[in-house]
């Protein structure tokens, strides 16, 4: 197939193109670098560097012989995108265009701004994009577990049958994001959903879970293919700011009781669950709805897991709970439905020691590299 991958130089992003490219695909990225962009003006950085989009693709032909062609620019420009669109004509789209980070749409009315208007206003432009140059072709589009909030009843995929004075339809399941940038996200999805009905597009909505780890089948232990390791509250997602913390001997943040409960996966797995979107299209007119994730975990277990893997690899690893910067519930009902992802032949990589301690070993190789000042700011919901 050939794919187009929209913000490929993303967490999971880059490591998106290799896998899709190791399968035989013919694969073009494109990115504006508005990650590394925002890690510069807030001061942080991810802890091994990384290479820019040309650098990466020139060490992945040297590896494996294979092309991945490069585009940088503003997909919030149409004329960027219209252009990529036409030269490209790509069958399936999968689109992480998105700034990306909860907190960072939480910091000041700027970040705010930014996120609302980049995020839905590249969501409109791809769905433009697509009905102008390629209307049968697929968007894997990468939505978030966050959409659903942490409802007190069982999570469906997607849809929710409703019952009501004797009748019954079909309804996107009622949506409670927790964060702006989780709001732009069902903002998103509801854009699709429109167009999908008015349009007949085809279109997978991924609701993925928080994502840890760094390397994958197509790095192994090459430090110079690895994607972003944030740590830093802003860009870094909890498990992997756990793991920098428990080497730079930093006591765990967990944040309030730390009872919020979410549903994880490996970075691996979030490859595998995009490549089987991919390699099986949703119909003509469907919005299919996946949620992403392979087991669930409260922040306390996941501090725990650490501990544990610290203890192992004889760290002196501390948590402490600290007052909780977001507004969420920090005891709650959680049980998300799980099954399209397997039904369509995942094979789930479970957080077990081994898991753990081999995900500690890059880290613990790059230890000089981390800035304790950069791991908690208290970027709060509410001032
Ligand atoms: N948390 C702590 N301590 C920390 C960091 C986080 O207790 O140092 C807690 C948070 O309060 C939250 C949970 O851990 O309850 C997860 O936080 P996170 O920062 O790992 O994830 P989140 O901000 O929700 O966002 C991440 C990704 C986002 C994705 C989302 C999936 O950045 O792109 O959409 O995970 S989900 O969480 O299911 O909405």
């Amino acid at each position: 197939m050939k794919i187009l991958i929209l913000g490929g130089d993303g967490y999971i992003g880059w490591p998106t193109a290799m896998k899709l490219s190791a399968a035989g695909h013919d694969v073009t990225v494109a990115d504006n670098y508005m990650r590394r962009t925002l890690m510069r003006e807030i001061d942080c950085d991810a802890l091994v560097d990384v290479p820019n989009m040309h650098e990466r693709v020139a060490l992945w032909k040297e590896k494996t012989g294979r092309d991945i062609e490069v585009r940088i620019g503003d997909l919030d420009k149409w004329d960027f995108i219209d252009q990529l669109f036409a030269d490209t004509m790509p069958d399936t789209i999968i689109h992480y265009a998105e700034q990306p980070s909860a907190p960072y749409s939480m910091l000041d009315r700027r970040a705010a701004d930014l996120t609302l208007r980049n995020n839905v206003g590249v969501t409109f432009n791809v769905i433009q994009a697509m009905n102008e140059h390629t209307p049968k072709a697929h968007l894997v589009k990468l939505g978030t577990m966050g959409e659903y909030g942490t409802p007190n009843i069982d999570i469906e995929e997607g849809w929710l049958e409703v019952e009501h004075k004797g009748r019954k339809d079909k309804f996107l399941f009622p949506r409670a994001a927790g964060s702006l940038y989780h709001t732009t996200k069902v903002l998103d999805t509801d854009l699709l959903w429109f167009y999908v009905r008015v349009w007949g597009l085809r279109v997978t909505d991924l609701m993925q879970g928080p994502v840890y780890g760094l390397a994958t089948d197509e790095t192994g232990d090459d430090d110079r293919l690895y994607s972003f390791l944030n740590y830093d509250e802003v860009f870094g997602t909890v498990v992997n700011r756990f793991m920098v913390q428990a080497v730079a001997g930093y006591p765990l943040t967990v944040y309030g009781k730390g009872g919020q409960t979410r549903g994880y996966l490996h970075l691996k797995d979030a490859l595998q669950c995009v490549q089987l979107a991919c390699e099986n299209p949703a119909g003509e007119g469907e919005l299919r709805v996946l949620n992403q994730f392979v087991e669930t975990f409260s922040v306390n277990d996941l501090a725990g897991h650490v501990q544990a893997s610290g203890a192992r690899l004889g760290l002196d690893v501390k948590i402490e709970n600290l007052p909780n910067p977001r507004k969420e519930m920090e005891e709650h009902y959680y049980n998300p439905v799980h099954t399209g992802l397997l039904d369509l032949g995942l094979k789930p990589t479970k957080l077990t020691p081994e898991i753990m301690d081999e995900m500690m070993a890059p880290i613990i190789k790059h230890k000089d590299k981390i800035v304790n000042d950069r791991i908690f700011r208290g970027v709060k919901w509410r001032k």
